[in-house]
């Protein structure tokens, strides 16, 4: 009797530790189903408790599901993005017309800036620390800005509810769906000069502070401020600078002019072992010794900036050095602004619509001069499918594992002869799978542990939060059976895939793009509001006397990539695009060779 008892007495003990553990913190959070649509805002209140916040997202209803009347019609009348892209990309006729209009150009390049920039948030809603709105997340610029909350902790499944318990190993996930069997040549024709482009220009504003974690930037102006040529402190400026006539340090090596050694600029560069300091070249950005090819990049700009000193200084005799040197940064970070929209941007956009830089557009709108770098934005840029299996140098072919070269490459076979070979070299492609060359495999295992460790929601989630359609197979989603087979292996439901890796596999749009539709509708957001929120872009520095009066502001406004490589370079102009020679012909040619064929 008293060992039945006791019997009794334990069981009735076991099941109330059992229900008073699925009522404490272990419970799932009902967040973890994503429930809240069209961006409106989960909060839980206990295990089975939440509410959907719907404010100002044109839904409403327990889970923001109801289109509001004007949403509705929005809804109705709005082309898909896939129609866009269609009508964007085709009908050339057209668009030639419409370029040649200002009026019409203009008015749809304010549609597109507003339609892009409206989408990010700023301040930032949340960070890698905090899932909810705080103080911190406005206030700390050491974290970049996270666009949806992370995946709450207490979840069945690392991503949510779908999907395996445990996700599949990083390293068996990068070798299967991510590395490149054989190299795909670019779709647009991207060439090498745009890749190193990519990473010379990408690198003042994603710069990643591993030591505190993923989260973090060490890139405080959260933008485009030329840290990557000036430098990030004060203390790395003033060594980069001449301090005479505005200028930056050079060396000139066979009468042309490149960026001084570590010996006359004292900053702290990392370079391969084995360089003496004589070759090491002193930059804004102490990484890009590691690839000295980027170092073709810091060579136009550090010419750029001397060349523009010059003519500001013809104007202005009265000017001291600061006033010089600070007067050309401006005019370079307006440069720059204007080239990545106008010839960078567009050409990875593949539009015959012709993008334009002008920051008058946006005067009548509330528009927002601030921005934050968000680690989505920094996730969804490792483009190292760009990359090809070797570099055809002037002084030959250099395979991508030794990429750590001699600096003196920069400058040793002409630099005339470097950049002739970036141009016409051309680059992979970045998404549809299978992309990445081996060489740099880890670096992408390594983003999708980051995306782990900031607890990323899925892909799919990513594409409601910037209006799309879910993707509702895995077929769907890679448009390759051989991927999808492989991708629903791993993850089990199309729902449970990851943000970066759905980004890198998804299929391609029409036979000219270089990534998937997420990729163009996550990226343009970010870069857009990022381009254009610039502090030079508002009312008040948009104007001559920024930039040294009208001479400066003349440079800026006929700023291209062409103008930029043709006035830093002696001699004749070679031809300048970031697309190879000769493209357009060669597709056209094999479009009329399929034709035969078929
Ligand atoms: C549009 C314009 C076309 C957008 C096409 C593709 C965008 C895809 C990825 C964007 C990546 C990079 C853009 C470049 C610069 C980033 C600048 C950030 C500044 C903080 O349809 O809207």
């Amino acid at each position: 009797m008293k060992s039945c008892t006791g019997v009794i007495l334990h069981i009735l003990l076991l099941l109330l530790t059992t229900v008073l553990l699925s009522t404490s913190g272990n419970a799932d959070d009902p967040c973890c189903q994503f429930p809240c649509h069209h961006r409106g805002v989960c909060l839980s209140s206990s295990e089975d408790l939440y509410e959907c916040d719907c404010t100002r997202t044109g839904y409403g209803g327990p889970t923001c599901k109801e289109p509001e009347f004007l949403t509705r019609l929005q809804n109705w009348l709005r082309p898909s993005p896939e129609q866009l892209h269609r009508l964007l990309t085709g009908l050339p006729w057209l668009w030639d017309i419409v370029n040649r209009i200002r009026p019409l150009r203009n008015f749809l390049m304010h549609a597109v800036l507003m339609k892009r920039a409206g989408l990010v948030e700023d301040p930032p809603a949340y960070n890698s620390d905090f899932t909810y709105k705080a103080w911190p997340v406005v206030a700390n610029k050491s974290y970049y800005g996270l666009a949806l909350p992370p995946v709450p902790l207490n979840c069945p499944t690392p991503m949510g509810t779908k999907g395996p318990k445990r996700l599949p190993d990083a390293s068996l996930l990068a070798e299967r769906l991510l590395l490149r069997k054989k190299f795909i040549p670019n779709p647009r024709g991207s060439n090498m000069l745009f890749a190193f482009f990519a990473q010379h220009f990408t690198h003042q504003f994603f710069h990643t502070d591993m030591q505190r974690g993923p989260g973090f930037t060490k890139a405080l102006g959260h933008g485009v401020d030329l840290n990557h040529i000036y430098g990030d402190s004060l203390e790395r400026q003033q060594e980069l600078r001449l301090l005479q006539h505005g200028k930056l340090k050079f060396q000139m090596v066979d009468g042309e002019e490149f960026p001084p050694s570590v010996l006359e600029a004292r900053v702290d560069m990392a370079y391969p072992d084995g360089i003496p300091p004589a070759s090491r070249l002193a930059v804004g950005h102490p990484l890009y010794g590691y690839i000295p090819i980027l170092l073709v990049w810091s060579t136009l700009w550090l010419r750029e900036h001397n060349r523009v000193c010059d003519i500001l200084r013809a104007r202005h005799s009265a000017w001291d050095d600061e006033q010089l040197f600070q007067t050309a940064r401006l005019v370079l970070t307006a440069e720059t602004l204007k080239i990545v929209i106008e010839d960078y941007v567009q050409h990875l956009s593949g539009y015959n619509f012709r993008l334009l830089f002008d920051p008058t557009l946006l005067f009548s709108e509330p528009f927002q001069y601030t921005n934050r770098i968000y680690a989505e934005f920094n996730h969804l840029y490792h483009w190292h499918g760009l990359m090809p299996d070797h570099l055809e140098l002037p002084g030959g072919r250099v395979p991508l594992t030794s990429f750590a070269l001699n600096t003196t490459v920069v400058y040793k076979n002409g630099f005339r002869l470097i950049l002739e070979s970036l141009i016409s070299q051309r680059a992979g492609k970045i998404g549809g799978g299978h992309t990445v060359p081996q060489a740099l495999l880890h670096i992408q295992e390594r983003v999708i542990e980051h995306g782990r460790s900031l607890r990323l929601q899925p892909f799919n989630q990513y594409r409601q939060w910037l209006g799309l359609k879910q993707h509702q197979s895995f077929m769907a989603l890679t448009g390759d059976k051989g991927l999808a087979d492989e991708l629903e292996s791993f993850y089990e439901d199309v729902d449970a895939v990851e943000l970066f890796v759905g980004l890198l596999v998804e299929k391609t749009p029409g036979k000219s793009m270089m990534f998937g539709e997420t990729m163009i509708e996550m990226g343009a957001p970010f870069s857009l509001k990022g381009l254009m929120s610039n502090p030079l872009c508002s009312p008040g520095y948009w104007k001559p006397s920024t930039f040294g009066g009208s001479v400066g502001f003349d440079i800026v406004q006929t700023a291209s990539l062409h103008s930029l490589i043709c006035r830093n370079l002696p001699g004749p102009c070679p031809y300048v695009s970031f697309e190879v020679p000769g493209f357009e012909e060669d597709e056209e040619q094999s479009e009329v060779n399929v034709g035969k064929e078929l």
